[in-house]
């Protein structure tokens, strides 16, 4: 049996005990000048850093990633070279509801993939579906807004959540996948993950391609029942961090097959639908699916808080031979993230272990920042162009691959919603979703749930906009709600 290490104070010095304050004589007053107690509380409430907001309730994992096949035609990005491995981190999340909230409750789940590669962090932060609710950054405060809690009574409100998704058409792609099964998950296993953006590959010879990124689970994808998971929000409401941890301790690694989509970079120009459009997806007849490699998850974190409440996922990380598209919210999601992460965690946030590369260096003229913890050599100089070489500091290197990826752009500043193209508009996806890939039982649990959601509305031009809203999906839909009413 080994001795215990005797506590100390966060600086070092042993401490007489963890149970008593400094008093004048037992009965007597508590002397300010006792640092340890001063210390333990005043670290107790500096311990919460702000929630993310949204997607507060996660938990995640770290694994191995693996390419099986030769993608190297559109890619030159080490990580998805034949053969190649690279550490991963998945965090997986809840969007709307707040860290204590249930597992369990409806609602889409986020899918966070991190790649550490030789080339920097490459992360994909996705969802469990392929599309999303709008299509415009400018209205991701509002959405978030309706699906949290009323400024008034501080409580959540199905008027308002439906007000806002019937007044944003554009919505009805992704309602329809979050009343669906897949609102529901039976376990963050049992679920697939998706970039859902249109992303670009850049190969050796800078050809580049669109693509889109789909993780597909191994353990397949499974739903809870609605009364199922009402019952276990209630009975655990950490029912999905359970699980996952649980199954990884017990030697279950999850894994998940990666592939893309890809298409040619000049036929996004005239695709019949905009490829670009995040509420859209392109269809598998079009652009199959191609296999690129798997990953599993195989170590749990060590510490929760370290490690998962302070990773700070961004689309902005981009390694050579990947980037971003003209997807509008893509694009505003690059700056979010790292701002998000600078306020909650702190400007030196991607110097955290889990946020630091782990494969590739990091060489850079920022320094200093509350919190600094690694730094440069003394000799490195603080600014360049400077004349000291290679101690003095890094130098760019043009061909590097941060700026290869890019598009065409021109024309007048203006606000509006994209070009329409042929076969764009807000309902027939989610009709094709509704008809065609929800199964019999699907579609009847489909319909009890939109029935639920109906019941709790109380505005009368709500209650007409959310019958309006589903015959634009489906003729058939008003109807069967009705029935199910
Ligand atoms: Fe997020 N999102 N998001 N989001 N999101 C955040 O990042 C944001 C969007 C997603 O497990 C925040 O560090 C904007 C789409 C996931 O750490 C924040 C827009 C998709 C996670 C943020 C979007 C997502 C986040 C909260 C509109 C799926 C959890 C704190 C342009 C394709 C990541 C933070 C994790 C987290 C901003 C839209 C998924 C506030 C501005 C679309 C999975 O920065």
């Amino acid at each position: 049996m080994t001795e215990r290490p005797s506590t100390t104070t966060q600086s070092g010095a042993p401490v007489p005990s963890d149970e008593f304050s400094l008093t004048t004589g037992s009965d007597g007053v508590t002397a300010l000048h006792d640092r340890y107690l001063v210390e333990k509380l005043a670290a107790f409430n500096r311990e919460r850093v702000p929630e993310r907001n949204p997607h507060a309730k996660g938990g995640g994992a770290f694994g191995t990633f693996t390419v099986e096949e030769d993608v190297s035609r559109y890619t030159r990005a080490a990580v998805f070279q034949p053969g190649a491995t690279a550490e991963t981190l998945v965090r997986f999340s809840t969007v709307a509801g707040e860290q204590g909230s249930p597992d369990t409750w409806r609602d889409v789940r986020g899918f966070a993939l991190r790649f550490y590669t030789a080339e920097g962090n490459l992360d994909i932060v996705g969802n469990n579906t392929p599309t999303f609710f709008i299509r415009d950054a400018m209205k991701f405060p509002d959405f978030i807004h309706s699906q949290k809690r009323l400024g008034g009574s501080g409580l959540r409100d199905a008027d308002m959540q439906w007000d806002f998704w019937t007044l944003s058409p554009e919505s009805a792609h992704q309602v329809t996948y979050l009343m669906g099964d897949r609102g529901l998950s039976r376990s963050w296993r049992h679920l697939n993950g998706y970039g859902s953006h249109t992303y670009q590959w850049i190969n050796a010879d800078g050809e580049r391609f669109w693509v889109k990124y789909h993780f597909l689970s191994r353990q397949g994808v499974r739903a809870l029942g609605a009364e199922e998971a009402e019952r276990i929000a209630g009975a655990d409401a950490d029912f999905y961090r359970r699980d996952l941890h649980q199954a990884i301790e017990r030697g279950e690694f999850p894994a998940w097959d990666m592939y893309i989509q890809v298409m040619p970079y000049e036929e996004a120009k005239t695709y019949r639908l905009n490829p670009f459009d995040l509420t859209k997806v392109w269809p598998k007849a079009d652009y199959p699916r191609i296999k690129v490699g798997s990953f599993i998850l195989n170590r749990n974190p060590r510490n929760f808080f370290a490690e998962i409440e302070q990773a700070a996922f961004s689309p902005g990380n981009q390694v050579p031979g990947t980037g971003i598209s003209p997807d509008k919210m893509l694009m505003a999601r690059v700056f979010a993230y790292n701002d998000a992460q600078r306020y909650r965690i702190g400007a030196n946030f991607s110097q955290l272990p889990v946020n630091r590369p782990h494969a590739a260096e990091v060489h850079t003229y920022s320094h200093e920042g509350q919190m600094r913890y690694h730094f440069a050599e003394p000799e490195h100089r603080s600014y360049f162009p400077n004349s000291y070489g290679p101690a003095g500091g890094p130098e760019p290197d043009l061909a590097s691959g941060l700026d290869e990826a890019g598009w065409e752009t021109d024309g007048e500043l203006v606000r509006s919603a994209y070009t329409l193209r042929p076969d764009d508009d807000d309902f027939s996806q989610a009709g094709t979703l509704y008809r065609s890939v929800f199964t019999a039982e699907e579609k009847t649990r489909f319909v009890a749930t939109l029935a639920g959601q109906y019941k709790a509305l109380t505005v009368p031009a709500i209650q007409e906009r959310f019958f309006w809203y589903w015959r634009r999906v489906d003729a058939d839909l008003p109807d069967a709600i009705r029935a199910a009413l």
